[in-house]
């Protein structure tokens, strides 16, 4: 296993939108298990295949508490079904380091996906884990949290973002 870097905002490459996957090979199960490294070393919630520089739709969620076992749940081809209702959320997202904002979601969703294996499932979610999917399955196609906030905010956020790069090694 292995820890791949995250991009960072704004990183041309998380504009990206990821292609499908055309079949659940060894080399993608390993792929998904560095993703799943990735996510629990950073830590984060989720963490989308477009985050790491590649352009496939894969993402990996685990929302369990640090004192609950882990569940890993690993979404490959997802497509969203359906999206009712809506949340409010605040979101952070590993691209956007020290981030945090109110961002609106559907507060249920309904997913299929092709999991780790390459069988096909599907999920009914609310709360965090819907917001998780909607985040995640945003990443995909390019979509970032800063694009559903005003744009004074995505203003402020990108400056944010260069002073600290600036400020790093
Ligand atoms: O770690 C993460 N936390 C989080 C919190 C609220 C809503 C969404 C997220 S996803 C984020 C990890 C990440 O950037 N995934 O793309
Ligand atoms: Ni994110």
């Amino acid at each position: 296993m292995a820890r791949l870097e995250i991009l960072r905002y704004p990183d041309p490459r998380l504009r990206e939108v990821a292609e499908p996957v055309a079949a659940v090979t060894p080399e993608i199960q390993r792929l998904v298990e560095d993703m799943a490294e990735t996510m629990y070393d950073a830590p984060g919630v989720g963490l989308a295949a477009t985050q790491v520089g590649v352009k496939l739709r894969i993402f990996v969620i685990d929302i369990a508490d640090e004192d609950e076992p882990s569940n890993l749940l690993v979404f490959i081809n997802p497509e969203l079904l359906e999206r009712e209702g809506t949340q409010i959320w605040n979101e952070g997202c590993l691209s956007f380091p020290g981030v945090a904002e109110e961002v609106k979601r559907a507060e249920h969703v309904r997913v299929r996906a092709l999991d780790a294996q390459g069988q096909p499932f599907e999920l009914e979610a609310e709360g965090l884990l819907a917001v998780a999917i909607q985040h995640e399955n945003d990443h995909l196609d390019g979509v970032l949290m800063v694009d559903k906030l005003s744009a004074l905010k995505r203003k402020l956020i990108g400056r944010k973002l260069a002073k600290q790069a600036s400020a790093s090694p």
